[in-house]
């Protein structure tokens, strides 16, 4: 965590790359780039716009039915030990611990969160480069997994390797250190980001999250009001009122449990027994939201996350996935799928249009829109998809909402493989269901952060 020794390290592993990758013949001028004098490097490099960490940490899960011996988990931490009670999930996970001091980042130690923190850049414009620094707390449960962490983001064009944190082709970072990947995002979109380390395991245990490219046409006011796009349209198409992040992910009871047992899972008995939205099973995907903004992040005096409000078993699941949006509003949802399953998200009720997909727009090589209609996103496994509706006419009574002091009508949106969303069956899988709340045009105020 101290600047220096993380500046020394970088040029260690730097050196050896450029041995490694680039063979002997080019290795003296690869040597002579990376070891520049400290000072120098210092000095070009600004400081990261988001500090995360890597742990393990524990979430909480519908407790019915139990799945014995797996779920839920006999070692998970309870308040005899500063957590909150209900905790019943061990995963892998990252945190933002931008902001937090030396001592607190350590403290965040077995304190992930599930799905990791969602976060966004702006399209590269020449100068505007995006900096994560990565720092690997250890895991608490796991001292005898020595794994190193990276920060991955899949599906993402114009990578350089060295950034690209897929360990076997680059580096990755040890326990104790930090390291920081620089990225110059050229293309709008949706797109997910993960741990590469032994990636079957560390993603499916938690390490992993959305991020979001903002078109360089974001602030144009004239071809959609709020001058907020999805993609470089130049028409409007992709504009909207409101987004929403809808990762969708699962968990396998027994890989979970076998990590925190110290014991390994045959991955190829794998099956889902949870569907997870954004790293919560129904019906906390329409809890409130934990701390979510990665720019402005709320923590306690220790650096841990606050729980909702009345929802103290959610403190390391912070983002809901309740839509909520006014009458006549655009509202852009933001699927990515890294589970193993093929989720069917059906919006019943409303159409939605999906205008992107894999960071790419729905257009031919002649601009042709080749964006379509449908009340279901078929979200296939690593893809993502941008889809946007039009919110309907509010239709009272409707049903009071006592947090935001109106009436809404609710449209429900769920995996169509039912067995998915419903956990209320022996062998209901659970958790992949949410609802959109429709209220009267003016009740809500502009959004300022995505899924509020
Ligand atoms: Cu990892």
């Amino acid at each position: 965590m101290n600047k220096q020794i993380s500046r020394r390290s970088f040029l260690k592993l730097a050196g050896g790359v450029a041995i490694v990758a680039a063979g002997a013949s080019l290795a003296p001028q690869g040597l002579r780039k990376v070891l520049r004098p400290e000072g120098v490097v210092q000095a070009a490099y600004p400081d990261p716009n988001l500090y995360f960490a890597g742990t393990d940490g524990w979430i909480h899960l519908p407790p019915s039915p139990p799945i014995s011996p797996y779920f839920p988990d006999n070692l998970a931490p309870g308040s005899a030990d500063g957590y909150p009670e209900g905790l019943n999930t061990y995963i892998f996970g990252f945190r933002n611990i931008t902001g937090l001091t030396d001592v607190q980042k350590s403290y965040q130690k077995m304190r992930a969160q599930h799905n990791a923190p969602l976060f966004w850049a702006d399209q590269y414009n020449g100068s505007n480069e995006f900096r994560v620094q990565l720092t690997n707390l250890g895991l608490q449960m796991r001292p005898d997994l020595t794994d190193s962490h990276t920060l991955h983001w899949h599906g993402f064009r114009n990578v350089i390797p060295y950034f690209d944190g897929e360990p076997t082709g680059s580096v990755s970072v040890p326990v104790g250190r930090d390291f920081t990947y620089v990225f110059r995002p050229r293309d709008p979109g949706t797109y997910m980001y993960h741990c590469h380390v032994e990636d079957v395991e560390h993603v499916h245990m938690g390490m992993t999250g959305l991020v979001f490219v903002r078109p360089i046409q974001n602030g144009n006011t004239g071809l959609y009001p709020s001058g907020k796009y999805a993609y470089n349209d130049g028409d409007g198409s992709t504009g909207y009122d409101r987004e929403f992040a809808m990762f969708l992910s699962e968990v396998w009871a027994e890989a979970h449990w076998a990590d925190s047992h110290i014991q390994l899972p045959e991955w190829s008995d794998y099956h889902a027994d949870f569907g997870l939205i954004n790293g919560r099973a129904y019906p906390d995907t329409i809890a409130p939201n934990g701390s979510i903004d990665p720019f402005n992040p709320v923590r306690d005096a220790d650096g841990y996350l606050i729980a909702p409000p009345g929802y103290p078993h959610l403190q390391y699941q912070p983002l809901s996935a309740l839509v909520r949006c006014n009458a006549g509003d655009r509202v852009l949802l933001r699927f990515a799928n890294l589970g193993y399953m093929d989720p069917a998200m059906t919006l019943a009720g409303i159409k939605m249009r999906i205008v992107g997909r894999d960071g790419t727009p729905l257009r031919g090589r002649d601009g042709t829109d080749t964006s379509y209609w449908t009340s279901t996103v078929a979200a296939h496994v690593g893809a993502s998809y941008e889809a946007i509706f039009t919110a309907p006419p509010f239709q009272g009574p409707g049903i009071p909402d006592p947090e935001i002091g109106a009436n809404y009508n609710a449209y429900p949106l769920y995996n169509r493989n039912y067995h998915m969303a419903n956990n209320l069956e022996p062998n209901g899988f659970g958790g992949q269901r949410t609802e959109v709340r429709v209220y009267q045009a003016g009740v809500l105020p502009v959004q300022t952060v995505p899924n509020t």
